[in-house]
C-alpha cells in the first residue's frame, strides 16, 4: 500500500485521529515561526540534534523567531526531501527496548546552494537573523595541513572571488563552498545591516569555534579591501565553541518501514537518533539565541575538556572499533563491541591512553563516561554501520586519536593501544583500497577524500611508513616517533600478512 507523504496537511489530518503514544508532533507550530537561525550543512545530524533543540527552545521560551533555514552542501537531495513535506521530518529515536517518533517542524526552509545562494546570502544579511550553526563535516573546512583555509582550491577561490564582488554590490553566483557561502554572507551583511551575529561550529574538530573563527578572517585575508568587514567580525561577530553529541547512524529502508508504521504516512525526510542528546555550548553569543539550555544544552564558559573527551574517548573508540570491526566483518559497531576482543582493545584505548591526557570537565566522571559511551555503542537497535563510521579516517584520525598519541609521546609514553587502533586504520585502507574488504557479503571500497593517495602510500611492504610521511595526516610530533611508528608497524603485521614486494 503507497502512504500518503508527510506534509502540513497529511500531518494535520493524522494527529486529528490521534496519535499512538509513541509518536508526537512539533513542540511549536511550524507555520507560526519565522526565521532567525540558519544551517550550513543540513544532514541527518542537524535534523537529529540541533534543530530538535532549537525547536524544544522556541517552545520552552515561547519565542516564535527561530525558525530554521537549512542549507545543503553539495546535492539538492534535502531540499527534495522536505520541500514536498513544507519542512516537516520525523526523527526516530531508537531505544534499547522500542522506538519512539517523533514529527520536527523547526526546519522552516531549504535551499541548495546551486540554485538559491542569492536567498541564503540574503538571510545570512538579515537584521532578524541571529545565529548560524554549522555541521559540514571535518572535510568541509577545507584546511591546509598547517590548518588554514585551503585559499589555493579552486571552489574556495572562486568563492573569495565572489566575496570580493560582494563587497561593493550582490554577487548572484552559486556558493562552492560552506565557508565561501559563510564569508559571503559576511561580507553582505556588513555592507547592508552591520547587525551583530553568533556563528556555531558543531563539528568534531578540536576548539571547533577558534578554528571556524581563524578560517574565517583567513578567507579575508584573500578578500582584498575587505579590512573593514575583517575588523567588524573581530569586534561584532562570535564564534562559540561547541560539543555535540548523539549517534545518528544512516537511515535504512528498515527504518522507514518502521517510522511509515508508527505515523501511517511515508516519510521521506526520516533521520534516525540515539536517546542520548548532549550538547555544551561556549556561552559567547554576539546576540539573541535560542534557549537552548531550556531544551537540555549546557552552556559554560570552557568547552575544551568537554570536546577533548568526547573526542578522544567516543570518536576515537569508535573510530577504533569501526575499523577493527570491519575487518573481522562486522557490519555494524554494536556487532564490533561485543566482540570481547575489540571492546577489550576499546577499553586499553581509553583506559591507558587516553585518560592519562584528560582533565574531567566539571560535572563528568571520566570512567563512568567510558562505560557509557561503550554501552549507547553497545545498543544493537542503532544500526549504526561500521563503514560509515570508518569513511574520511583522514580527516578524522588526527582530530580523535593523533593528540592522544602526541600527548601520550610528550610524557614519553608510547601508547600502545593507540598503535593497535591505528593499525586498524592502516589494514582497512590497505584492504578497501586493493578491493579486498567485505563486510557482511558486501566489497567495500575506499571512502576518503584523500583515497587516492592513500591507497598509493598502503600498497607496498611499507606502509606504515609511508603514511607517516603524509604530514596533513600524520603531522609533528608523531610523525617523527619512531618508537610509536615501530609500533603501529608491528601491529598491522600482527592483523594482516604483509602483501607481496612490488
Ligand atoms: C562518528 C560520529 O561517524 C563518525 O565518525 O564517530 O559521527 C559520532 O557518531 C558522533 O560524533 C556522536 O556524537
Amino acid at each position: 500500500m503507497t502512504l500518503p507523504r508527510l506534509s502540513a496537511a497529511t500531518w494535520a489530518q493524522r494527529a486529528a485521529r490521534g496519535l499512538p503514544a509513541e509518536v508526537r508532533g512539533p513542540a511549536v507550530d511550524p507555520a507560526a515561526l519565522t526565521i532567525g537561525q540558519v544551517h550550513l550543512g543540513i544532514g541527518a545530524f542537524h535534523r537529529a540534534h540541533q534543530a530538535v533543540c532549537t525547536e524544544d527552545a522556541a517552545a520552552a521560551a515561547g519565542d516564535t523567531g527561530w525558525g530554521l533555514l537549512g542549507v545543503t552542501q553539495r546535492s539538492p537531495r534535502v531540499v527534495e526531501q522536505l520541500g514536498p513535506q513544507d519542512g516537516l521530518y520525523g526523527v526516530l529515536t531508537t531505544g534499547a527496548e522500542a522506538s519512539s517518533l517523533r514529527v520536527v517542524g523547526s526546519v522552516r526552509d531549504v535551499a541548495f546552494p546551486g540554485r538559491d545562494t542569492a536567498r541564503v546570502l540574503d538571510v545570512l544579511a538579515a537584521p532578524t537573523t541571529h545565529v548560524v550553526t554549522l555541521t559540514v563535516t571535518e572535510k568541509g573546512y577545507r584546511r591546509t595541513p598547517g590548518g588554514g583555509l585551503d585559499t589555493t582550491a579552486a571552489d574556495v577561490a572562486a568563492d573569495l572571488g565572489a566575496a570580493t564582488t560582494e563587497l561593493t554590490r550582490d554577487d548572484g553566483t552559486a556558493a562552492r563552498t560552506p565557508i565561501g557561502m559563510l564569508v559571503r554572507g559576511l561580507v553582505r551583511r556588513h555592507r547592508t545591516s552591520r547587525e551583530p551575529l553568533t556563528v556555531v561550529c558543531c563539528d568534531n574538530l578540536t576548539d571547533n569555534g577558534a578554528v571556524l573563527a581563524g578560517l574565517v578572517q583567513d578567507a579575508l585575508a584573500a578578500v582584498p579591501g575587505s579590512d573593514g568587514v575583517a575588523a567588524w567580525v573581530a569586534a561584532c561577530v562570535r564564534f562559540p565553541s561547541t560539543m555535540v553529541d548523539r549517534i545518528v547512524p544512516a537511515t535504512t529502508d528498515a527504518h522507514r518501514a518502521e517510522a511509515a508504521a508508527l505515523l501511517g504516512l511515508h516519510d521521506d525526510g526520516l533521520v534516525v537518533g540515539e536517546p542520548f542528546l548532549q550538547w555544551v555550548v561556549e556561552d559567547s553569543f554576539a546576540g539573541p539565541r535560542p534557549a537552548w539550555e531550556r531544551a537540555g544544552a549546557t552552556f559554560t564558559d570552557d568547552v575544551a575538556p568537554f570536546e577533548r573527551a568526547k573526542l578522544r574517548v567516543l570518536n576515537a573508540t569508535h573510530s577504533t572499533l569501526a575499523y577493527h570491526g570491519a575487518l573481522r566483518g562486522y557490519a555494524t559497531i554494536a556487532q564490533a563491541v561485543a566482540d570481547p576482543d575489540l571492546e577489550a582493545l576499546a577499553r586499553a584505548l581509553v583506559d591507558e591512553d587516553v585518560l592519562p591526557t584528560l582533565v574531567a570537565p566539571d560535572g563528568m566522571e571520566l570512567p563512568a563516561y567510558r562505560d557509557e559511551v561503550l554501552h549507547r555503542f553497545a545498543n544493537p537497535r542503532t544500526g549504526h554501520t561500521t563503514v560509515q563510521v570508518a569513511a574520511d579516517g583522514s580527516q578524522k584520525l588526527p582530530v580523535r586519536l593523533l593528540g592522544t598519541v602526541a600527548d601520550r609521546l610528550a610524557a614519553g609514553v608510547v601508547p600502545l593501544a593507540a598503535a593497535r587502533a591505528l593499525a586498524g586504520w592502516v589494514a582497512y585502507v590497505r584492504a578497501a583500497a586493493a578491493g579486498e574488504l567485505v563486510v557482511a557479503g558486501r566489497t567495500v571500497a575506499l571512502d576518503d577524500p584523500l583515497a587516492d593517495r592513500l591507497a598509493e602510500a598502503v600498497a607496498g611492504a611499507d606502509a606504515v611508513d609511508r603514511l607517516f610521511a603524509m604530514r596533513d595526516v600524520v603531522p609533528e610530533p608523531v610523525a617523527s616517533s619512531t618508537g610509536f611508528r615501530d609500533e603501529v608497524a608491528s601491529a598491522l603485521r600482527d592483523l594482516a600478512p604483509e602483501p607481496a614486494a612490488r
